[in-house]
């Protein structure tokens, strides 16, 4: 499958350098037949950004590097929702730190795969997209353990009745997803397995 690294997400890197998002394992450029990405911003336009978004959806943080703890605090129940239906996106598996294995998807508007814990390298990439204007991108995670599948979103997903990922806005439209893999809640650190994405999103109260 041809993968290509984010633009977005090699800014992203560069400017957390002293985070754990230092890009690891492999870049692949075997290909690159997967549509229009997102461009990002330059730095000028990246730093007027206000973060006032014109749709009344929940507004983007500050520019800064992961901050899981935040973003759940504030917006448990929140999607990323697509915003241009005319772009595809790039996930990239950013590793897990957990005990138990787990892999990682993509699970609407379609079921793709981006990265499987203690055996994907961290930075493998895949591209997908193009979904319609107003789609939430629901991720899982299905930890092979113990056979549990979690769900981005509200709690009522879940069927221990508790949030299992944090989405994090990363800077110039990145954004971090990090779930929580044990059944009832864990240790709320959300970073036992994620990854990034960069694109045409907006983060919304979703049921
Ligand atoms: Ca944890």
């Amino acid at each position: 499958m041809p993968v290509r690294l984010s633009l977005a997400l090699v800014f992203l890197a560069a400017g957390c350098s002293d985070s754990d998002y230092a890009l690891g394992g492999k870049s692949h450029h075997d290909g690159d037949d997967s549509g229009p990405r997102y461009e990002p911003r330059s730095d000028s336009a990246a730093e007027d950004d206000t973060g006032a978004e014109d749709t009344g959806a929940v507004p983007l943080g500050d520019d800064d590097c992961y901050d899981p703890g935040t973003a759940y605090d504030m917006y448990p129940a929140a999607g990323l929702v697509v915003t241009q239906s005319n772009l595809g996106f790039d996930l990239t598996f950013m590793g897990s730190s957990a005990g138990y294995t787990s892999e990682l998807w993509l699970w609407a508007p379609e079921q793709v795969w981006v990265g499987t814990g203690h055996e994907t390298d961290t930075g493998n990439t895949v591209s997908v997209g193009t979904y319609a204007e107003g789609s939430e991108l629901m991720f899982a995670i299905v930890v092979t353990d113990t056979g549990d599948t979690f769900y981005s979103g509200p709690s009522s997903r879940n069927v221990d009745g508790f949030d299992h990922a944090a989405i994090t806005y990363a800077g110039d439209c990145g954004w971090v997803v990090g779930f929580e893999d044990q059944l009832g809640g864990g240790d709320q650190d959300f970073n036992d397995i994620q990854l990034t994405i960069s694109g045409p999103l907006e983060l919304q109260p979703v049921e």
